[in-house]
This record gives structure tokens, sequence and C-alpha cells, in this order.
């Protein structure tokens, strides 16, 4: 099974992350939909990371719904999401908002980075970007009422501490850490673990 995609992208590395919690062998091919992009497109013609090449030759993409089918096959003492209702919806929430913050972080980057200067369209970075300080700070709020414990993160915890890194990666002048107290101490817990240090944002 090979995970296609660079860990600089949140969605790869909350996969690779995922798949190492859930006790899943993989091998990691760190390809980019950009400078790689015809390499990529080979194995993946629609170009998106990551790119989930099953062992059978099945191509899976979206990082959710890569993560939805290992944890659909994983017994229940490893899954990564909370099984009793009101646990789950913490949890979903948490994730969509972390998720929603990845998209809004990539959206202003890809319009800073993608376009020709005289083409970026400032509504368009005003509206995303207040999108993305919204995500941010209910995230945080989140997080500090429904602090992550123990030694095993869940999915929740996993992607809130990879989405913060890669924002902080991306747009730290936009995101200032210190305007999140409870994302930034959640994600600096878990950058310093084994775990994380094994897949390194960059
Ligand atoms: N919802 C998707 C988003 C994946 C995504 O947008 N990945 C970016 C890299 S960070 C990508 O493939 N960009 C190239 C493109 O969209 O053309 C997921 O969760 O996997």
């Amino acid at each position: 099974m090979k995970l296609i995609g660079m860990l600089d992208s949140p969605y790869v590395r909350r996969v690779a992350i995922s798949l190492d919690l859930l006790g899943i062998k993989f091998e990691h091919e760190p390809l980019s939909v950009f400078s790689t992009f015809e390499a990529f497109s080979r194995i993946n013609p629609v170009v998106k990371a990551p790119t989930l090449v099953l062992d059978d030759g099945c191509v899976l993409l979206d990082s959710t719904l890569i993560i939805d089918y290992f944890e659909t096959l994983s017994a229940p003492a490893s899954k990564l999401l909370p099984a009793q209702p009101q646990a789950l919806a913490q949890a979903l929430r948490t994730l969509g908002l972390a998720l929603a913050a990845c998209e809004k972080t990539v959206q202003i980057v890809y319009e800073h980075n993608l376009r020709p200067a005289e083409k970026l369209h400032q509504p368009w970075v005003e509206r995303v970007t207040r999108q993305l300080l919204a995500a941010c700070g209910e995230l945080d709020k989140q997080l500090a009422a429904h602090p992550v414990s123990g030694e095993r993160p869940d999915q929740a915890a996993v992607t809130s501490a990879v989405a913060w890194s890669f924002m902080q990666l991306m747009l730290p002048d936009v995101v200032k850490a210190d305007d999140f107290p409870a994302l930034k101490s959640h994600a600096a817990r878990l950058e310093q673990t084994e775990l994380f240090k094994r897949y390194p944002i960059a």
C-alpha cells in the first residue's frame, strides 16, 4: 500500500499519522502535486494529495475518505473516533473546524502563490481570511472546552494539531499563535511525540 503526497499537506500528514496509529503499514511516496504533476498524474490522473494506492491497485483519494476506510476496518479498541454519540458529535465538530481551517489556509496560499499578483482578488482573500480566523477561534474554544488527554491521540486531536502546524508554517502572520492558546499548546504537545516526529511537516 502506498501513500502519495508530501507531508507539508495537512491532508497527507493526517492520513500518515492516522494509519500509523491504526497500525497500518504503508510506503510513503512524497510526490508534489505541483513540481511532480506528471509523475503524480500517472498514479492518479486527478492529482490530489493524498492519494492512497491499495495493495489490489484501487486508488483512493480525499483524506477523510481514506481514513474512514481504515477506521471502518479497525477493531473497536483501535478506532480513532469515539462510538458514543455525544462524544462522536464533539469529535466531528472539532474535525470539521480543523478541516475548514486547512481548506481556508490552502485557498489563501493558492491565491497568493498561483495567481499573478495583479489578478489577486482582495475581497476573496478578506472573506477567506475571516472564515479562517473564525474556524481557529471556534477550534480554540472547542479544545479549551474538550481538552484531549491520554497517551493515544484520537482523530480530532491529530487533525487539530496537524492543521495548526500547517497554518503556522504557511500563514503565521495571519493566524497569530498567541491568539489561539489552547490550539497552540495542544499542537505543541503532539508535535513533541515520537508519532508526530516520524512524519515531519518540513
Ligand atoms: N478534501 C481533500 C483536500 C485535499 C487537497 O486539497 N490537497 C491539496 C494539497 S494540500 C491538493 O491536492 N492540491 C492540488 C489541487 O487541488 O489541485 C482531502 O481531505 O484530502
